[in-house]
């Protein structure tokens, strides 16, 4: 019995883990500017070690999905996650900082 019990705990927290995983990949900032006509979006980061952006900076990213930016706004801290198509920053994924 306790074996099955401890094999349990096992499973479980391996199922748990990517989801850890995948909430530090994700990359803090603050909102400086949100241009939805033009899908980008502006964002004060800061290191971004994928990216060897070794110091923060204000940069402006374009958007995958507009539908992204109606949840946030200027001034807004957030996570987000980002990818580099061809040299250009495309904004993923963002959610308001808990
Ligand atoms: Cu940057």
């Amino acid at each position: 019995m306790k074996n099955i019990v401890a094999m349990l705990a096992l499973v479980l927290s391996l199922a748990l883990a990517p989801d850890t995983a995948t909430a530090q990949a994700l990359i803090d900032g603050t909102v400086t500017k949100v241009d939805a006509s033009a899908s980008k979006i502006t964002i004060r980061h800061g290191p971004i070690k994928k990216f060897d952006m070794d110091e923060g900076m204000t940069m402006v990213f374009a958007v995958k999905d507009a539908g992204l930016l109606s949840k946030v706004k200027a001034g807004d801290k957030v996570n987000f996650d980002a990818d580099n198509v061809n040299g250009q920053f495309v904004l993923t994924k963002i959610d308001k900082a808990k």
